[in-house]
């Protein structure tokens, strides 16, 4: 019976630790889009979401060490001071040096913790020199992408609905007109918006913006390589909040200077429309997404 015991513990606790190195992992494991029975964050694509997951990996140690103590000193309690083992109780009520222990150690700890916190968190929020400017501007429900610098158009970007979707695009992420940037280029992000809060959120550029009407918020992007990346908005904003993906293209910066060229032919403000969606594919086309993804979203449930 004993032997049985001691193999399920063994068993269990090699479960635990796989699970554990997994989630260590996850992070270089995964692409660019969330996959089913994912564990772990995307693939860091910028700097910024490279530190992010350092960060979040110094965490977890941390974390665990902490658990392991607590449940060691559980475990010891538990053994050695149960009734049978200590049937006459101590009257003991105060302890100076473990109660200033347990004030001052988890303080150090904090503050272990903040110092790369608050180093991360200006990182993120300093823009360092940047080559251009995207703003990007929420409505319900799409989201507007303007290049004040770089011909000072604008487009609108809207979801593909579920039957004009072609193979390989991922259903509920594909959107007609995706945000197009260089690759290597420090770019800065402004965030806005023009009816409720929604936010600009890219997992794999550790990039979450949210799109106030009347502030512009603002963070930055230098993507590592050419791809395209996907993001959602994060903002709870209303009926369509699930239909309004975002769809980034990162372009090697000669191809960029390429799709610049018909871009701004192709989207001048003469012919966009600021406040209403694209060719008028918007609104009807989001409709159409809600209907053609209802009965998949109550399948799923
Ligand atoms: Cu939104």
């Amino acid at each position: 019976m004993m032997r049985v015991t001691t193999a399920t513990m063994r068993k269990a606790a090699a479960g635990f630790c796989a699970v554990l190195c997994l989630m260590l992992l996850g992070g270089a494991a995964a692409a660019d889009q969330p996959h089913p029975w994912q564990l772990g964050f995307q693939a860091a694509a910028t700097p910024i979401t490279e530190r992010i997951h350092a960060f979040h990996n110094e965490l977890l140690v941390i974390i665990c060490l902490v658990s392991g103590f607590v449940f060691a000193l559980l475990i010891y309690v538990m053994l050695r001071f149960n009734h049978r083992a200590h049937p006459v109780p101590t009257r003991t009520a105060h302890n100076p040096v473990i109660e200033v222990l347990w004030t001052v150690v988890p303080v150090v700890i904090l503050v272990i913790i903040a110092i790369p916190s608050f180093k991360l968190m200006y990182y993120m929020d300093r823009v360092p020199d940047e080559a251009m400017t995207i703003k990007v501007t929420g409505h319900q429900w799409y989201w507007q992408y303007e290049y004040p610098d770089q011909g000072n158009f604008s487009f609108n970007s809207n979801l593909v609905a579920d039957k004009d979707l072609k193979s390989g695009q991922p259903r509920l992420l594909e959107v007609d007109n995706p945000l197009v940037i260089p690759e290597k280029t420090n770019i800065r992000v402004q965030v806005a918006g023009t009816d409720v809060i929604h936010s600009w959120f890219v997992p794999s550029f550790g990039f979450q913006e949210y799109a106030v009407v009347g502030r512009l918020n603002e963070a930055w992007v230098n993507v590592n390589s050419v791809g395209t990346y996907y993001g959602e908005c994060n903002q709870i904003c209303g009926v369509n909040h699930a239909f309004m993906p975002i769809e980034v293209k990162v372009l090697s910066k000669a191809d960029f200077e390429k799709w610049l060229v018909d871009a701004k032919k192709n989207f001048s403000a003469a012919n966009e429309p600021v406040d209403k969606p694209a060719g008028g594919a918007g609104a009807t086309q989001v409709a159409d997404a809600v209907q053609a993804a209802e009965p998949a979203a109550t399948g799923n449930r």
